[in-house]
């Protein structure tokens, strides 16, 4: 990505792109990541990982209070990815499609690729869902800076930068 030919420094967002355990079990990353690569987003940082548990409580903080967050504690071991670009954050979040894979549209990760269901009857269960995105470009820096230490990002200029904007 070239911020200073293409777009302002302020434009450019960075999102955490993480295959979760199930996306990795199934043999989906290549295909998670082929769609990222194919949209036009820049890689800059990707590696296999086993996360401690702590790592996975810190990420999501947020949802601590919700019923089902031991189970989606116990669930996330494995597989972060990062992507940067501009409006990256909500254009993955559009790629992914909604929490639960029975409401993801088809074209979308979930809506494709991931069938869990509510196991109870309001919408209880949608663990399974193969992929996680940052939900705010605040998130993306936060959740980056927690999976990705100093020197694991690379900054280079895909050559394609100037195809894809003007
Ligand atoms: P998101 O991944 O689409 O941003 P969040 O609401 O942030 O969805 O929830 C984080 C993750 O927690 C979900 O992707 C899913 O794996 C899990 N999760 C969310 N809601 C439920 C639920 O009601 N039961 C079980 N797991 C859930
Ligand atoms: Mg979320």
């Amino acid at each position: 990505f070239i911020p200073h030919l293409v777009a302002s420094l302020e434009q450019v967002e960075q999102t955490y792109i993480m295959v979760k355990p199930d996306g990795v079990q199934r043999g989906l990353v290549g295909e998670i990541i082929s769609r990222f690569e194919r949209k036009g987003f820049k890689l800059t940082g990707l590696k296999l990982f086993q996360c401690p548990k702590e790592l996975a409580e810190e990420h999501y903080k947020d949802l601590k209070s919700k019923s089902f967050y031991p189970t989606l504690i116990d669930y996330i071991t494995s597989g972060p990815v990062v992507w940067e670009g501009v409006g990256v954050v909500a254009s993955a979040r559009k790629l992914i499609g909604s929490t639960n894979p029975l409401q993801a549209e088809p074209g979308t990760i979930r809506g494709d690729f991931a069938v869990q269901t509510g196991r109870y009857s309001d919408n209880e269960n949608v663990g399974r869902n193969v992929v996680h995105g940052s939900d705010s470009p605040e998130n993306g820096k936060r959740e980056t800076a927690l999976w990705f230490k100093e020197g694991e990002l690379c900054e280079w200029t895909p050559a394609q930068a100037p195809w894809l904007m003007e």
